[in-house]
């Protein structure tokens, strides 16, 4: 029989074919290179977001104390609003605008004479209603294709107002996918937020949180677990996060990383201009959550913080461990399929692997090559070779960067060594025979729950249904279906917990998929 991927393939004209076949990977060793961030086949059912969803969608989003205003036609910011589930509550200054969408509503005669005054107006009103801490512009398609110039209206805007105000040239249309919003955002981050702040008094072990946008409260579960060892939280990039501590970004001496793909250019480029070290970690599932605590400890070298964070690690261990086995015990041995953003995909094969369930298949949205391959880098090396945690090692760096690409093998054993494998890819925790997809489209979908027959899919929205009206659960992995918070301790218990009634609700057996009755037309494509 041919093997998953050929059957795929077959199903495809010649063009297509040319196109996908890069992207589907049967694992096998060591070397599985795959096609990633490239631009969609235009008409196949992709999963994918834009350019703005990237930006104000995810990276922006999140921010509470600031009027995100969409310039564009009233659907982008309509159908941006509120769905990603990144939650927020009050902080000091008293302000929480996620629950509002603004949009300067754009019509015809906006797109045909301009839209700029429409959206300085629009800035006016809503400094007068909302007194935000600061306003960010985000574009949509049609101001790149007018050219209404956002930059200015932000800058007259700032000089009228005495408010912050920053544009983001994030055109829907802009690169191939979410992932060219996420660095425009950073990019603007670094130009005019990072480094902007009041002094504050620094406690202990100061850390930035970056890649964390409070998804069911993911970044609430977090700081609970970091603050109960002690840290300093100078802010969180950006769940639930006030853009005044983000400003202080600079005063951390680490940025810790909990989502690579959509922050990595800031957590780089504060190192570069800052000196803030960065380190990734991963907060999804038991042994990621402990060995990230384990790793951090490490890097600030403090034996009391070393055994405090033991402390914390057996305490919050024992409050769940028996409810979290008794889960495991009815999922193990069943197996998933994952198909998420830039990250997820990967961080979730952890946690279903704590709870003994195996990942068949896993693909990304919009990843990039390094976040399926792997980028071998040495973090905290410096010429001086300064950092606590690696006194016995040396190694050439290179011209720029701290973190430097090394030679494969160096990397292994130096990881080994510091206990550092976060910086290893998707692959790294999958086994061969496994599947990977990238841009995972409909038919693909539809032909891996009828091929794979995977127990559980988790993806998003626009492919749920599919799932569940085949018969195979389905768990939204991005918006946690309602649920969560999933990260961390009490997260991964509710993780299990819910896919544990999802697995063995009694609903299963009422459910007909409608053509196991009924034959149903199968289309057949011509000239392939
Ligand atoms: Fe990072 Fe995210 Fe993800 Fe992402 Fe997203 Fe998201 Fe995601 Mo949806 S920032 S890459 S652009 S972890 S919104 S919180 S769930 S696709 S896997
Ligand atoms: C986005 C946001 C999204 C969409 C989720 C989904 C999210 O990419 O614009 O398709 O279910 O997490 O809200 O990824």
């Amino acid at each position: 029989m041919a093997n998953f991927r050929d059957t795929i393939l077959e199903g495809y004209p010649a063009k297509v074919f040319k196109n996908r076949k890069d992207h589907i990977v049967e694992l096998e060793g060591e070397d599985n290179p795959i096609e990633a961030n490239r631009r969609t086949v235009p008409g196949i059912i992709t999963s994918r977001g834009c350019c703005y969803a990237g930006c104000k969608g995810v990276v922006l989003g999140p921010i509470k104390d600031i009027v995100l205003i969409t310039h564009g036609p009233i659907g982008c910011g309509y159908y941006s609003w509120l769905t990603r589930r990144n939650k927020a509550r009050p902080g000091s200054n008293g302000l929480d605008l996620i629950p509002y969408s603004f949009s300067t509503d754009m019509q015809e005669s906006d797109i045909v004479f301009g839209g700029v005054n429409k959206l300085a107006k629009a800035i006016d009103e809503a400094v007068e209603i909302f007194h935000p801490r600061a306003v960010f512009i985000t574009a949509t398609c049609p101001v790149g294709l007018i050219g209404d110039d956002i930059n200015a209206v932000a800058a007259a805007a700032q000089k009228r107002l005495g408010v912050q105000c920053v544009a983001f040239s994030c055109e829907g249309y802009k690169g191939v996918s979410q992932s060219a919003g996420h660095h425009i955002a950073n990019n603007q981050f670094v130009k005019y937020i990072v480094g902007t702040g009041e002094e504050r008094k620094m406690g202990k072990y100061p850390i930035n949180i970056l890649g964390e946008y409070n998804i069911g409260g993911d970044a609430w579960e977090i700081e609970r677990i970091l603050n109960k060892i002690g840290y300093d939280i100078v802010c969180t990039y950006t769940g639930d996060a006030s853009v005044d501590d983000m400003r202080n970004a600079n005063r951390a001496e680490l940025s810790i990383v909990q989502c690579h793909r959509s922050i990595n250019y800031i957590a780089e480029m504060i190192e570069t201009k800052y000196g803030v070290r960065w380190m990734k970690i991963n907060f999804i599932g038991l042994k990621g959550t402990m060995e990230s605590l384990r790793n951090m400890a490490k890097f600030f070298g403090d034996p009391e913080l070393i055994e405090r964070t033991e402390q914390v690690i057996a305490e919050e261990f024992a409050l769940i461990e028996d409810q979290f086995n008794a889960h495991k015990e009815r999922l193990k041995g069943r197996t998933a399929a994952l198909y998420v953003g830039g990250s997820r995909s990967h961080h979730y094969q952890i946690l279903l692997n704590d709870l003994g369930i195996s990942t068949i298949l896993a693909g990304y949205e919009f990843g990039h090559r390094e976040d399926y391959e792997g980028r071998k880098v040495l973090p905290f090396v410096k010429e001086d070779a300064d950092s606590k945690n690696i006194e016995s090692i040396t190694v050439e760096p290179d011209e720029k960067n701290y973190h430097m690409y090394i030679p494969k093998e160096k990397a292994e054993e130096l990881s080994k060594e510091m206990e550092l494998d976060y910086y290893n890819g998707m692959f790294y925790d999958m086994k061969d025979g496994n599947v990977a997809i990238d841009d995972l489209n409909h038919y693909e979908t539809e032909m891996l729950l009828e091929k794979l027959k995977p127990d559980i899919f988790f993806s998003g929205i626009k492919d749920k249904f599919v799932a569940q009206k085949n018969g195979t659960l389905s768990r939204q992995l991005h918006s946690y279906d309602y649920s969560g918070p999933y990260a961390g301790f009490n997260g991964a218990l509710n993780f299990a917990r819910d896919v544990d009634m999802g697995v063995h609700t009694p609903t299963w057996t009422l459910v007909e998929a409608p053509w196991k009755k009924n034959p149903m037309l199968v289309g057949e494509v011509l000239g392939g």
